[in-house]
């Protein structure tokens, strides 16, 4: 994509938690950036993304595209001055390694047999994730029950694969694995976020308007982090 404008654009569906992730690490960094969203059914804003069909995609400024919301955080880091997000060497940067691998493939799969454990709950979510779109009229009433009952039937799926039994346990385990992890320290990286804080605090922060984020809530430590981290955004 040939794009010249001066900021650079992420393309998102704004509930996306990887795309949450993203725009933790712009803000953090103080990046003015410019949102596109993205409709889910015909994706015809990341047309010239022609073999990478999902989000985020982030094109800068110089038309350079980058996937995949860990490589774009890390393409902002390098290429962005502001403050310094991931860990250089050592064992600080492999624990960090370590829980944004966790913070991908453990925290958002804890988190739609949750958010779509019944249709009330998943009618909740998608009033929420429709608002939030893309959308005409029609087809947000479209998108919110037919995309209510089937994600209600990925969360499932997703729970067995998981060994995911019972839904909210599971989420609060990973929350408490997650404060242990951060034992007395404020933030993984200590006095200041790093790779890790910022991705965990995007994909919870992709679910603060819904019921699941009372965990989070609930844990004095975490909501502490949370609140903390928040307070560093932009
Ligand atoms: N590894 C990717 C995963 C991105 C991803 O799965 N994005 C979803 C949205 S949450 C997507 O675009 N799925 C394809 C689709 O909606 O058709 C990342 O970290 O950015």
């Amino acid at each position: 994509m040939t794009q010249t404008n001066s900021k650079p654009k992420l393309f998102q569906y704004a509930v996306c938690p990887f795309c949450c992730k993203v725009k933790a690490t712009l803000r953090y960094k103080g990046i003015d950036y410019e949102t596109i969203e993205v409709h889910p059914l015909n994706k015809k804003e990341i047309s010239f993304s022609k073999d990478y069909r999902k989000v985020p995609i982030l094109v800068d400024q110089d038309g350079t595209q980058i996937n995949d919301s860990t490589p774009i955080m890390r393409y902002l880091d390098q290429h962005y001055n502001g403050r310094q997000v991931f860990e250089q060497s050592g064992e600080a940067q492999q624990e960090e390694d370590q829980w944004i691998d966790w913070s991908d493939k453990v925290l958002v799969r804890a988190l739609p047999p949750l958010i779509y454990r019944s249709i009330p709950e998943a009618l909740e979510a998608f009033d929420y994730i429709t608002q939030e779109g893309k959308f005409s009229w029609i087809q947000q009433r479209l998108v919110k029950y037919s995309g209510a009952l089937v994600m209600k039937m990925v969360a499932k799926k997703t729970a067995k694969e998981q060994g995911i039994t019972d839904a909210e346990n599971h989420l609060k385990k990973c929350l408490s694995d997650w404060e242990s992890a951060l034992g007395e320290r404020k933030f993984l990286g200590k006095d200041k976020p790093n790779g890790a804080d910022l991705a965990i605090y995007g994909v919870l922060n992709s679910v603060e308007n819904l019921s699941a984020f009372k965990w989070v809530k609930s844990n004095p430590k975490l909501k502490q982090w949370y609140e903390d981290l928040a307070q560093q955004l932009h």
